[in-house]
């Protein structure tokens, strides 16, 4: 099951965070993240003793301050960690769970998010691969975690950012 859901009011995704509703709040929570807990309550007894793997996506502004990002970095570091719950509960039926945190990727949804260009262009220069990631990389490690190859990982977060995330400077 690919878990590929999430949505912040547009206002809530610029200026300071700290002017975020509390019905701004919930909708990024209850959609961005509460639907992941649900889902796999559901698909639970489908997949039970079956070898199966849930995968979601997330993203570096759970881990670091992005501009902008906002109420969907606090909605991402919650999506991890119900990960590693969820992997904890669903461990002992044979499922497994895991997040793919991707780079920026030029899509047609991301274009329309500003300063989206400056932002592909400032983690095309910084990553170690100094490139951008593209949809089929992220694909690739979805179908490893998807398949046997990955039947010892669970409630890990797998970073496909063309090794952005550890550089420091
Ligand atoms: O998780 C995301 C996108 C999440 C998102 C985007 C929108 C735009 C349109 C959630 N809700 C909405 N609601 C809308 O009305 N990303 C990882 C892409 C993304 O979105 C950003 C980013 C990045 C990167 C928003 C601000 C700053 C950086």
């Amino acid at each position: 099951m690919i878990h590929s859901l999430a949505f912040a009011n547009k206002d809530d995704l610029s200026g300071r965070y700290i002017n975020t509703g509390r019905q701004g709040f919930l909708l990024a929570m209850d959609v961005s993240v509460y639907s992941l807990t649900l889902l796999c309550k559901h698909a639970e007894p489908l997949m039970k003793g079956r070898n199966g793997s849930i995968i979601t996506l997330t993203y570096y502004g759970s881990e670091k301050v992005i501009p902008n990002y906002n109420v969907m970095g606090v909605a991402k570091a919650a999506l991890e960690a119900s990960v590693r719950y969820l992997a904890a509960d669903m461990g002992q039926n044979g499922i497994r769970i895991n997040a793919i945190s991707a780079g920026v990727i030029k899509t047609l949804a991301s274009s329309g998010i500003s300063g989206m260009r400056t932002m592909l262009e400032h983690c095309e220069g910084k990553s170690p691969l100094k490139k951008n990631v593209t949809t089929d990389e992220v694909g690739k490690t979805a179908l490893y975690l998807c398949s046997n190859l990955a039947s010892g990982v669970t409630g890990e977060i797998i970073h496909v950012d063309a090794g952005y995330n550890i550089v420091g400077m």
